[in-house]
């Protein structure tokens, strides 16, 4: 257990909301075709992911819960929150910790009314009024991005370092800095004022995934001063 949440009580609820993290890792099986996804994000767990996102836009149904429950197993063994991409229902479903929705999805009020308040809801945003917007609806943390350009979403304008300093200056609520994200620029993100940033392809692409996330998470933290 990292301590994110109080997991004890009435079941599996994310009793604590969102708590504090640096690393969050989500899920891109096209990044390595031939090897299981839990498999890999185990690796990235042991690197020192500290939150973790099923994001699957091509999976029937049923393999997408399947997907989920084994996300869900496991990162209940690493005592860190399963966040699920879009599918609230499939949140519901498998008690993960929440859901993060995109700027096109299901309303931040619907989803609250669906999740309850002891779940996480996180949104992503591109411009500060989206972030402003969110944060007075109550999302429980925002993504800044892409902050770079990215292959995981391909022809997505970036919304550069200005935008980091901006949510960084002006929102209260957790942001985490994500798009393009790697060891080679990560200093450049933290200093713009993220203080949790967000992988896809740098890490669950990575030939060292565990590797990779260890380097990112360890300059996340040395730049809040907590390693
Ligand atoms: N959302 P990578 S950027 C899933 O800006 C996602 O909201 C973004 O992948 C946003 O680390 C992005 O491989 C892709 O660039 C992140």
């Amino acid at each position: 257990m990292r301590g994110l949440f109080d997991f004890e009580g009435e079941g599996r609820r994310a009793m604590g909301k969102l708590n504090d993290f640096s690393l969050y890792v989500i899920t891109g099986e096209n990044y390595h075709p031939g090897r299981a996804i839990s498999e890999v994000m185990e690796e990235a767990l042991q690197g020192g992911a500290d939150i973790v996102q099923l994001r699957d836009k091509t999976s029937s149904p049923q393999e997408l819960l399947r997907k989920a429950q084994e996300l869900k197993a496991l990162t209940r063994r690493y005592g860190v929150p399963l966040i699920i991409n879009d599918h609230i229902e499939l949140a519901i479903e498998v008690e993960a910790d929440g859901v993060h929705l995109g700027q096109e999805d299901l309303s931040l009020q619907e989803a609250r009314r669906l999740l309850g308040s002891s779940r996480i809801i996180g949104i992503s945003t591109h411009a500060i009024e989206e972030a402003r917007a969110a944060e007075l609806g109550g999302a429980d943390y925002i993504g800044v991005g892409p902050v770079y350009p990215t292959g995981t979403k391909p022809g997505v304008k970036p919304v550069t370092l200005d935008y980091v300093r901006q949510v960084a200056a002006e929102i209260t609520i957790p942001f985490v800095a994500i798009g393009g994200i790697t060891p080679g620029n990560v200093d450049d993100v933290l200093e713009a004022g993220a203080k949790r940033i967000c992988a896809v392809s740098a890490i669950v692409g990575s030939s060292d995934v565990k590797g990779t996330a260890r380097l990112l998470s360890e300059r996340v933290r040395s730049s809040r001063g907590s390693v």
